[in-house]
């Protein structure tokens, strides 16, 4: 394996990294398991569910912050690996070298097949280009984040979904202009890994149509569906198109299924 990569199963976030490998070929270790058993976890290097020795030392449970409750198991080093304590976290062979934020973790990707493919661009200018991209596409999710959480736990507030809602509208009028006239892809005339990264973003983002009935609890609406898609056809066309690429196509389209079924 080139990377190690543990996080909940399936997580929109490492598809930028998985993408992106079967472009340039790069081989990842993928450990991780659904999102209501990782806290029967170890969180390190060598990921694992959690041996009755484990989870009786006090001194690997830490206290859950985002998108989990109750207590994580820890090790040192995970946390020394990846300060923050999140996942998605990966790792270099030896685990001696942590990357944390998926969008760093895809670039490390893309950095390890650059010989095979040239997916972060050519030069100085065109690969801060698509990093400007991938910065837009953090800044949107966060509120993104913040909106499916409160969505998944039934605590939805109309300003959690306003910002959602802001924030959305910001990213796409951004995109929608990238595109324009008719571009194929964000940056240059080939895929980059800012394009893998929005349509993760966007492909998570979809997600909220599983909450429809929650959010006319509040009176509100989902904020994508058909009249956000009519007032970014560029952004809706290159999304429908690069699900159906194949190299993104195993991972979105069962994703987008479910969540198109439950909507
Ligand atoms: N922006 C980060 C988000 C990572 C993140 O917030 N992960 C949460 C789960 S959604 C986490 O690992 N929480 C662990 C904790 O609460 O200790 C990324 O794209 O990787």
């Amino acid at each position: 394996m080139d990377i190690r990569i543990f996080s909940y199963l399936p997580n929109p976030r490492i598809w930028k990294a998985t993408i992106t490998a079967r472009l340039c070929g790069v081989e990842i270790d993928i450990r991780g398991a659904a999102p209501h058993n990782l806290p029967d976890w170890l969180w390190d290097f060598d990921a694992h569910p959690l041996t009755e020795a484990e989870r009786n030392d006090s001194s690997l449970a830490r206290e859950a912050r985002t998108g989990f409750g109750g207590k994580l198991y820890k090790t040192d080093a995970f946390l020394e690996a990846n300060p923050f304590g999140t996942v998605p976290a990966a790792f270099n062979p030896d685990g001696k070298v942590g990357i944390f934020e998926s969008n760093s973790i895809m670039r490390t990707v893309a950095r390890l097949g650059a010989d095979r493919a040239s997916l972060y661009g050519n030069d100085p200018y065109s690969a801060s280009r698509i990093d400007s991209f991938l910065d837009a596409s953090l800044v949107f999710a966060r509120d993104s984040q913040i909106y499916l959480l409160s969505l998944t736990r039934g605590k939805v507030t109309e300003e959690i979904h306003q910002r959602a809602h802001d924030a959305f509208h910001t990213y796409l009028r951004g995109l929608e202009q990238a595109l324009s006239p008719d571009c194929r892809y964000l940056v240059g005339d080939r895929l980059s890994i800012a394009d893998i990264c929005v349509v993760a973003e966007l492909a998570l983002f979809s997600r909220e149509r599983n909450y429809a009935e929650k959010l006319g609890e509040i009176d509100r609406e989902c904020v994508t569906g058909s009249e956000t898609d009519e007032m970014y056809p560029r952004v809706s066309a290159f999304f429908e198109s690069l699900c159906q690429h194949e190299a993104f196509a195993p991972d979105v389209l069962p994703y987008l299924e479910k969540t198109r079924a439950s909507a």
